[in-house]
């Protein structure tokens, strides 16, 4: 079976793709598309003009969740969706709040339209303001039962709260003692380590 990752450089919501695919071992193809591409061909793939997309026995699937949950029906072993039905909850709640409430409204395209007046410096640390404030929040419901987000084990919360968070550093923003933690007690577990784009 043929699998193609559609993909740009330092985009946040491929990175949760990848991370998957290699964390479940599918092997893939990367395709890079351009900023040209991504307003011009790359609109064929996908009309809303964002990366990712996978295709994949004959079908393309957008939006970085429903990539994930297809990737996670198919293959899936091993599991990125917790245990049980509650800890699978809590796990869709982290990414579910990283994806829209975290992303969304720093998404370039967004502030593009919002904030037209701001230049890309000003807008590079309001997007990292954005994502630590957020986190600030997310802080005290994760990394209760041990050092990975949600439970026990490694899972989609993880891959979704790291990758948010160093996108806040790819923006500047000043680190977090507690996010650090986090990153590294993660990267402690060689499958996730070896996975990470
Ligand atoms: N909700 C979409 C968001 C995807 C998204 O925001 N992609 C960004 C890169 S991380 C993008 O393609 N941006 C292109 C642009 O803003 O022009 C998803 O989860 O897949």
């Amino acid at each position: 079976m043929d699998v193609l990752l559609y993909s740009t450089k330092g985009s946040n919501s491929s990175e949760r793709v990848e991370w998957t695919l290699n964390f479940k071992r599918v092997p893939y193809n990367r395709i890079e598309v351009s900023s040209e591409e991504l307003t011009t061909t790359y609109l064929d793939i996908n009309p809303f003009g964002y990366v990712p997309s996978l295709a994949v026995g004959g079908s393309v699937i957008t939006e970085s969740m429903a990539i994930i949950e297809y990737l996670e029906e198919r293959f899936p072993n091993p599991t990125l969706l917790g245990r049980d039905l509650i800890e699978r909850a809590h796990i869709r709640r982290v990414c579910e709040y990283v994806n829209s409430s975290i992303h969304s409204p720093q998404n370039r395209t967004v502030l593009r339209f919002l904030r037209p007046e701001l230049d890309e410096a000003s807008k590079r640390d309001l997007r990292g303001e954005w994502i630590l404030q957020c986190l600030e929040k997310l802080r005290i419901s994760i990394c209760i039962d041990s050092g990975y987000a949600v439970g026990k084990e490694f899972s989609l919360a993880d891959i979704f709260v790291a990758s948010i968070y160093k996108k806040a550093l790819q923006h500047g923003c000043t680190e977090s003692q507690f996010y650090n933690k986090h990153l590294s007690y993660i990267r402690g577990n060689r499958s996730v380590l070896v996975s990470e784009p």
